[in-house]
């Protein structure tokens, strides 16, 4: 319960009142028991007294305890449902196996950004199987189902980045679908999220032909760059590829030299991956690397 996230502060107190209640049953059993073997064992109450302690002590005290621990339960499960004012929210699409978040027409993968101290509400729904989105120092776990969208929200209370996985088996590659949550003051996830609106940067050079040949290759056909002409929905978003932190949802680091080996051979990283191996020249390669290398 150490968790950094607004969860936590239903959760904690709840949790709190949990031992706390079990603690003092536990306590006046106790005393009670203790007290019940230290006298001499004469039972001469009388019977209509030891009726009334048996409603009372063993009936009304427990109905009321058990009711009292109802009421908090209930109020802790529609704080923590409740996705109440939230200022950003962002649809979170599961696909085998990697994460999609949209801000309205703005597309990334596999890393979520939100304003620190922010209440964010989270629209959950998979493009497939069933998933499940947990970022344990944030939230409890949410499944992203086909068929209907779940809500939840997500508050970051220090700016940082926090881990997340698919807690649902989904597949040969569950295991690498990860994703973080980068949890930034306001001023930056605004500036961030302005950058990520804008189309892909034009390339000149080996850029410009990396460019080409991503929309000859098939890559077209599964990826998006806004502002060229791929607009694939297979797989994540590139536009602004070279922002990102993470390649393949976490199985790669994303830089020069991992980008590069990742095009040549996705599955020998992630086997069963959904994006085929393309055959590609070392000139290809460069080109490709250094388009994509250039989209930040
Ligand atoms: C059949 C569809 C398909 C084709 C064709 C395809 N990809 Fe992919 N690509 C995917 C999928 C699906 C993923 C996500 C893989 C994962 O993480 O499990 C992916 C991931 C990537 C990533 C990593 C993105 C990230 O954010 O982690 C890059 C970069 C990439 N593809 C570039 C290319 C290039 C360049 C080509 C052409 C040579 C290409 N892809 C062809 C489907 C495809
Ligand atoms: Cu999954």
């Amino acid at each position: 319960m150490s968790g950094l996230g607004g969860a936590s502060s239903v959760v904690t107190p709840f949790l709190v009142l949990t031992f706390a209640l079990a603690a003092s049953v536990c306590v006046v059993v106790l005393v009670a028991l203790a007290l019940a073997l230290s006298r001499t064992p004469t039972i001469d109450l009388a019977s209509d007294l030891g009726l009334r302690l048996v409603l009372v002590v063993g009936g009304a005290v427990p109905a009321a305890i058990v009711a009292l621990y109802l009421v908090a339960s209930l109020l802790a499960a529609s704080a923590l449902a409740a996705p109440a004012a939230a200022s950003v929210s962002v649809d979170v699409i599961g696909h085998q196996w990697w994460w999609e978040f949209r801000y309205g027409d703005v597309a990334t993968a596999n890393e979520l950004h939100i304003p620190v101290g922010e209440r964010i509400e989270l629209r959950l729904i998979s493009a497939d199987v069933i998933h499940s989105f947990w970022v344990p120092d944030l939230q409890g776990k949410t499944d992203a189902l086909p068929s209907q969208t779940n809500r939840m929200w997500l508050l970051a209370e220090k700016a940082g980045r926090y881990d997340g996985v698919c807690a649902e088996f989904c597949g040969v590659q569950h295991a690498w679908m990860r994703l973080v949550v980068v949890a930034e003051p306001r001023s930056d996830f605004d500036r961030w999220l302005a950058r990520q609106g804008e189309p892909r940067r034009t390339g000149s050079g080996v850029a410009a032909e990396g460019e080409r040949i991503f929309d000859m290759h098939v890559c077209a056909s599964c990826h998006t760059i806004r502002g060229s002409a791929a607009n694939g929905k297979v797989g994540p978003d590139l536009t602004h590829l070279a922002s990102r932190s993470l390649l393949g949802a976490g199985v790669l680091p994303n830089n020069t030299g991992t980008l590069r080996a990742w095009l040549a051979d996705p599955a020998h990283f992630k086997p069963g991956v959904l994006m085929p191996n393309v055959s590609l020249s070392d000139t290809e390669l460069d080109a490709l690397v250094a388009y994509l290398g250039s989209l930040d």
